[in-house]
């Protein structure tokens, strides 16, 4: 299936660059699954990334968990992701004034350099979203801004009411790829997505094969019902990384994550 079928709208709609080449790379790979590479040695990364990389659309860093990070052999890590067809998306969620999340795009880490796509809370107002664009911009690279309107861990306080705020605060800013939502809750996933309307994406942590609570306050729920109530991509951790065979775990989410695609459509 061709992404236009897939998407419709999304596709459709006169969208950001890195929102096509989202929906073409899976395609591509028919896999909607953004592995959360949370591994804190850069060998493991590797390791990783070898093994899951053919069975995922996009690679969610957190780089500042990296204990012998530096920067040319995070260049290298980075290569191989490109290699492998995959967006790479650095969760940082940005929470500053613009103009010092734009400076945090910089930095030691340098994320504007390499990064696809940055996780972003809109508590500050809607300048993050600019200051974080303006960062991409300097390092002539087109990214986007994926924005928390709701979070899948247990007594956060992104309410139905901040919901709501976030998303008519930044629902059209061509800047903005979409929304992170909580995957461990379908009915939270098709609110989300009225919401949001066609336009833009919803990708959802929060989801492993085994649902219900994970560690510290973490909460599951199905990959396949996730993209039914209208997630775009799912993003799995442990379900992945901690599980024995990581490459069958990849595939295994690759393949409900099309199924659920298609049957959508
Ligand atoms: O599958 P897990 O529980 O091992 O990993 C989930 C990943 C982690 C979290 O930092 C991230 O998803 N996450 C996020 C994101 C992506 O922004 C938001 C949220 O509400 N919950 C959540 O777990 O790397």
């Amino acid at each position: 299936m061709e992404p236009k079928q897939i998407w419709k709208r999304r596709w459709a709609s006169d969208s950001s660059p890195i929102l096509k080449k989202y929906m073409e790379v899976v395609c591509r790979k028919k896999s909607a699954v953004c592995l959360a590479a949370d591994r804190y040695k850069m060998n493991d990364l590797f390791q990783l990334l070898k093994e899951v990389g053919p069975y995922i659309a996009a690679l969610k860093t957190h780089v500042d968990l990296i204990l012998d990070w530096d920067k040319d052999t995070w260049k290298a890590f980075c290569h191989e992701a490109g290699e492998l067809d995959l967006l790479i998306f650095e969760d940082r969620k940005f929470a500053d004034i613009g103009k010092i999340s734009k400076k945090q795009m910089g930095g030691i880490y340098d994320i504007q350099s390499w990064s696809d796509l940055v996780t972003a809370h809109l508590i500050s107002g809607p300048d993050i979203i600019t200051g974080i664009q303006s960062a991409w911009k300097e390092s002539a690279r087109a990214g986007g801004v994926l924005l928390l309107a709701q979070m899948s861990s247990r007594g956060n306080l992104l309410n139905d009411q901040y919901t709501d705020q976030v998303i008519q605060l930044s629902k059209h800013h061509e800047g903005v790829f979409g929304y992170i939502g909580n995957g461990s809750d379908v009915e939270e996933i098709k609110k989300l997505r009225q919401k949001v309307g066609e336009e833009k994406m919803i990708w959802t942590p929060g989801i492993n094969i085994s649902t219900g609570d994970g560690e510290m306050g973490q909460r599951y729920g199905d990959p396949y019902d996730a993209i039914i109530a209208g997630s775009d991509c799912i993003i799995v951790g442990s379900g992945i990384h901690q599980s024995e065979n990581p490459a069958d775990s990849a595939k295994t989410y690759a393949e409900k994550s099309w199924q659920a695609l298609v049957d959508r459509a």
